[in-house]
């Protein structure tokens, strides 16, 4: 038994042209017209399938197949959101392999003992609003509908209307916390996004432990004058303020914090933003990751007293706001020892590893044992046009899940 690689792949050729910006890798935010065209899209292979689909109020899609459709579930699946001008298989690949293992049980008419259910999770980028996971968040109940409220975009939309805006059921959003009864294992195939497995040489990394992330959003704020008659003794200017903070967190993330901590600024806003003039005002964005709890938390310490520091000095007016938080999450040994025991039986070249990336699946251990299966990012890129991984690997990895899926549900076969 195993997936039908083209099938998949077709799959993939259709969801990759839903992108806000074509031939510049994949832009598809949650609650976009593209993110609209790809659940259009898949809504319907469910639909063909026969399984039996929700659509919760913050946008999450579950959809169920099963002889014993209320037992609790062998959930699989990922996201279809992406970064801007992100890569094609990021969440995607993991939705699409999910997909498929439910088109083979069908075909090979294998009734599972317990059922399968396809997750699709809303805004796992936290391209919208800057928080990750957020789909996967609410639907374990840590956010809820005045946190939905309270949340914005750049635009100052909140999650609440956007969401509402997309049709969603966003007031019900309480009523659609899932249950511990509803789900007995959660394992997600995602891409590594790192290079691990290709420097190892290896087709399959078997996750343990996910990072834990902090996102601060940094306000600075000075006094815009002049950049020619301005002497440099009285200027108060946030953009080189910020320039200082930055270097100085890179600093601290490459040599005293621990090997694992790390530490970007991706994202900076700067207004008027004119070559010349001093800044009045300037946002940045700083994502700090560990899987260790104490990296996170000394990234974070050091931030607090250089912005401190800084802003004193250059007499700037200062905000430090925390906007999203997760904390490093063990998998569970159960379902990596039932990954690992499948993919030794089968003869896969494997590793265990840990994840830098986040993912829902770290979301979903608070109601479920998760494990996760991770397939080569060839040259270590994602969140990039650049972002590839090999077909074979993308079959590997398929392949395994089915496995392990027949495995963790102890299938009843009526015929092959
Ligand atoms: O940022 C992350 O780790 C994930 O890709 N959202
Ligand atoms: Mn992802
Ligand atoms: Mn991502």
């Amino acid at each position: 038994m195993e997936i039908n690689l083209q099938r998949m792949l077709n799959d993939l050729t259709t969801i990759v042209r839903y992108t806000r910006t074509p031939h510049n890798g994949c832009t598809r935010f949650s609650y976009s017209v593209e993110d609209r065209q790809a659940r259009d899209y898949l809504l319907r292979q469910m639909k063909k399938l026969g399984l039996s689909i929700k659509v919760d109020g913050i946008g999450n899609i579950r959809a169920k197949c099963g002889k014993e459709i209320d037992q609790p579930s062998i959930m699989i699946g990922s996201h279809i959101d992406t970064v801007e001008n992100g890569g094609k298989y990021d969440g995607l690949i993991g939705v699409l392999t999910a997909l498929e293992i439910i088109r083979v049980l069908k075909e090979k008419k294998i009734t599972l003992r317990r059922p399968i259910e396809l997750i699709i999770f809303a805004e796992e980028e936290g391209s919208n609003f800057g928080v990750t996971m957020l789909g996967s968040k609410v639907l374990t109940g840590k956010y809820n509908g005045e946190d939905l409220k309270s949340i914005k975009n750049g635009s100052g939309n909140s999650v609440y209307d956007v969401a509402k805006d997309f049709g969603l059921t966003v007031d019900l959003i309480e009523q659609d916390i899932i249950r511990e009864d509803e789900v007995d294992a959660m394992i997600e195939l995602h891409i590594e996004q790192g290079a691990v497995l290709e420097n190892q040489n290896k087709s399959i990394g078997i996750v343990q432990a996910i990072a834990g992330m902090k996102t601060f959003k940094i306000t600075l704020e000075g006094d815009s004058n002049h950049a020619g008659t301005t002497p440099m003794d009285l200027r108060q200017d946030p953009l080189a303020a910020a320039a200082t903070i930055i270097a100085h967190i890179k600093q601290v993330a490459k040599t005293t914090a621990l090997p694992t901590t790390v530490a970007t600024v991706g994202k900076i806003s700067c207004q008027p933003n004119m070559s010349n003039v001093i800044p009045q005002k300037v946002e940045f964005f700083v994502d700090v990751r560990d899987v260790e709890s104490k990296g996170v938390d000394l990234i974070t310490k050091e931030l607090m007293e250089k912005v401190n520091a800084v802003a004193t000095e250059d007499k700037l007016q200062s905000e430090v706001e925390l906007i999203g938080a997760s904390d490093p999450i063990k998998l569970s040994s159960s379902i990596v020892h039932k990954i690992e025991e499948t993919a030794s039986t089968q003869g896969y070249n494997y590793i265990k590893m840990n994840s830098g990336a986040v993912h829902d699946a770290a979301m979903m251990t608070s109601v479920a044992d998760v494990g996760m299966i991770f397939i080569p990012s060839m040259g270590g890129k994602s969140h990039s046009p650049d972002e590839y991984t090999k077909e074979e690997d993308i079959k590997w990895g398929g392949d395994l899940l089915l496995h392990v899926v027949n495995n963790l549900a102890a299938k009843t076969q009526e015929a092959y």
